[in-house]
């Protein structure tokens, strides 16, 4: 039986307007109406079920826009995700320079590239094609989602909790 109290601190990165506050207020709220401010951290306590128990755990969300220097809060951050948004061509742009710059940093920390407003694909700028580039350039896994209906979310939130939780386990060495 496992018992304890964590909190992981994820940042939600992009540009301006490719859906930071929407993607947070999906993953709080289960809707995508805003309700945070810019600079705010946001709280979400999730139990998860884990070894036969359940481990409490904080998410502690926050926005960075990575056009306004704000790149320096990423720090202690468990995940990071890079937000793009499939309307705007100039979004994947910084998001690849942001990349970058996580790489140089060479962390443990988890890195996701998001595609959103995957609702507006019949306006996509660019594809699978382009963001396989990326995703290949920097060795990160990409999810195209909707904070807007919530087309995507779910598979991908769980899978990013199990990773999560799976570097916990290996930060604390426990056999699984
Ligand atoms: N259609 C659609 N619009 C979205 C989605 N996510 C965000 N938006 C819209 O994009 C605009 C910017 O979103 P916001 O979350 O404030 O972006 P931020 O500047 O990155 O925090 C707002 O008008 C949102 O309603 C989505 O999944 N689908
Ligand atoms: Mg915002």
């Amino acid at each position: 039986m496992e018992k304890g109290k964590l909190a992981w601190k994820i940042s939600v990165a992009g540009s301006e307007g490719v859906g930071k506050s929407s993607l947070i207020s999906r993953i709080i709220y289960n809707t995508d109406k805003v309700q945070g401010s810019h600079r705010s951290l946001q709280k979400k306590t999730l139990r998860l079920e884990s070894n036969g128990g359940t481990i409490s755990v904080d998410l502690l969300l926050q926005e960075i826009d990575i056009t306004k220097n704000e790149e320096r809060f990423i720090a202690g951050s468990n995940a990071v995700l890079v937000l793009t948004d499939i309307t705007d061509p100039a979004s994947l742009a910084s998001a690849d320079q942001f990349l970058r710059y996580l790489e140089s940093q060479d962390s443990a920390r988890i890195v996701k590239l998001l595609v959103t407003k995957l609702d507006r694909k019949y306006e996509a700028k660019f594809w699978d094609e382009e963001l396989s580039q990326v995703s290949k350039k920097y060795d990160v896994d990409y999810t195209k989602l909707s904070s807007r209906t919530g087309d995507g979310f779910e598979p991908f939130f769980e899978s990013l909790k199990q990773e999560l939780l799976e570097r916990y386990y290996e930060g604390k060495k426990i056999v699984r």
